[in-house]
């Protein structure tokens, strides 16, 4: 008989159901077993009127072992879902230890760790399973509005010659003979791209930081959303940024409730246009709200700083006009400032971007005054020297993109298998 699941289930049918035992309850005389599947949960029943051997099968299962029960689906105003099933086959197809690591029934809370050692049973919750459901709509969604907007979806290369977002933070490999590194962005490839015959590019996939830190917003493996086009400023590219993150939000609004209602969020889609505030009007900001270091020209914002401007503006706003010095080499400097921005949401940073240097000699000078060996580059400089059109982009964390949606304060619980610096399995 072909599989039928918790969640449709109509009374009279005759069906087989799959799934795992998420308890048992011996009531003498009487006992149930709740048995759960992807769908839902539906209450099996266990009484004289069942054979005697299968009760006897049924009540000694193990929570969380994994059986197919064959039988009738009846109405039953007491049963959670209103129906039940009165079994006449139970096959225990895989059964669990006893002792579980972590409860997928979420009456015992687990530390982060335990979950992330067991993230098998951790995804058995409904609310965490919720996240990874709503993350793949995310990025659906992410992929569809970037079509909508004629963008061509790219995959670059995560072994790579050199760095692109300072040298600090890169993971060395040895690539036969030689040193390599895992990519930090896919930076200089998508901007190559905008040169080539597909002028607007959108990568979603995985940058690596060696990251020194633990911080509950910094991971060594990241996602990261990046945009690219040719032909546009940077007002237009910090545009596409907002829109694109609003249709996220969108999505999971329309989409995810159930989701939400799981994770207990309650979700607002941000209103645009979202707030621009240069850097100086930023600074001036941050420090008129009393932070403990006022910030200087030139300074990075710091966390004290983002949090006391996230609280001020409380909603998602743009930096802009960055100091020239903070910004990578790529990005297209006037003097003595940037034409860079960053994405902020009241809690963290969540994208970078900017107009890019598409004048070689330009490009050439500013790797030179990074300290850099233009010669490292030359695989990128070529590009720039057969037609480069003036372009901008950006790269959006998709992980804090997630955690500030949901509302979730470490980002490592919207990543399957995070990887930090004590963490390398699983
Ligand atoms: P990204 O590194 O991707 O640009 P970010 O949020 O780390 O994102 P930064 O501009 O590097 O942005 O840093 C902003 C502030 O965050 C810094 O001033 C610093 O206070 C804090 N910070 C950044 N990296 C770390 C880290 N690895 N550990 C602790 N704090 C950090
Ligand atoms: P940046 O280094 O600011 O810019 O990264 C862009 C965005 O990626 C996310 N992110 C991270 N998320 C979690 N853990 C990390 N270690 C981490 N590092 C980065 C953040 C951040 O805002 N090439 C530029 C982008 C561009 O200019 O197009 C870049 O990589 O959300």
């Amino acid at each position: 008989m072909e599989r039928s699941y918790a969640a449709e289930l109509t009374p009279g049918e005759d069906v087989v159901v799959k799934g795992w035992v998420h308890e048992v309850r011996d009531l003498g005389g009487i006992a149930f077993v709740i048995l759960r599947d992807t769908s839902g949960k539906v209450q099996i029943k266990l009484d004289d009127s069942v054979d005697e051997e299968l009760v006897e099968r049924g009540t000694s299962l193990s929570r969380e072992s994994v059986v197919a029960v064959e039988g009738t689906v009846e109405e039953e105003e007491r049963a959670p879902t209103g129906i039940e099933i009165l079994p006449t086959g139970l096959d225990v197809l895989n059964e669990a230890e006893p002792e579980l690591p972590l409860d997928p029934s979420g009456k015992v809370d687990a530390e982060l760790p335990t979950r992330l050692d067991n993230r098998t049973l951790d995804l058995r919750k409904d609310e965490v399973k919720a996240i990874f459901e709503i993350r793949g709509e995310v990025q659906d969604a992410l992929r569809k509005k970037f079509r909508e907007l004629n963008a061509t979806e790219i995959n670059t290369p995560k072994i790579v010659a050199t760095a692109t977002e300072g040298g600090t933070d890169l993971f060395p490999i040895s690539y036969f003979e030689r040193e390599a590194f895992m990519n930090q962005s896919p930076q200089l490839f998508k901007q190559m791209m905008v040169g080539s015959g597909l002028e607007r590019v959108f990568e979603i996939g995985p940058i690596f930081r060696a990251e020194e830190h633990n911080t509950p917003r910094h991971l060594n493996e990241a996602t990261s959303i990046d945009f690219e086009s040719a032909f546009v400023d940077d007002d237009e590219a910090m545009e596409f940024c907002q829109d694109v993150t609003v249709s996220a939000y969108e999505r999971v609004y329309e989409d995810c409730q159930e989701q939400l209602d799981a994770i207990g969020v309650d979700l607002e889609v941000p209103e645009t246009p979202f707030e621009y505030l240069t850097y100086d009007e930023a600074i001036e900001l941050a420090n008129s709200e009393g932070i403990e270091h006022q910030l200087e020209w030139g300074d990075d914002l710091t966390t004290k700083a983002e949090t006391a401007l996230g609280d001020a503006i409380g909603e998602h706003y743009f930096v802009t006009d960055w100091p020239a010095d903070a910004k990578p080499f790529y990005v297209m400097k006037d003097d003595e400032t940037a034409r860079a921005y960053d994405m902020m949401h009241p809690r963290m940073e969540l994208m970078s971007g900017g107009q890019r240097e598409h004048r070689v000699d330009r490009l050439r000078k500013e790797i030179e005054a990074q300290g850099l060996e233009p010669e490292e580059f030359e695989y990128y400089l070529r590009g720039f020297r057969y037609g480069m059109p003036p372009h901008a982009g950006w790269g959006l964390g998709l992980e804090r993109l997630l955690a500030t949606m949901l509302d979730i304060e470490n980002v490592r619980e919207v990543v399957l298998f995070p990887r930090d610096r004590q963490r390398l399995a699983p």
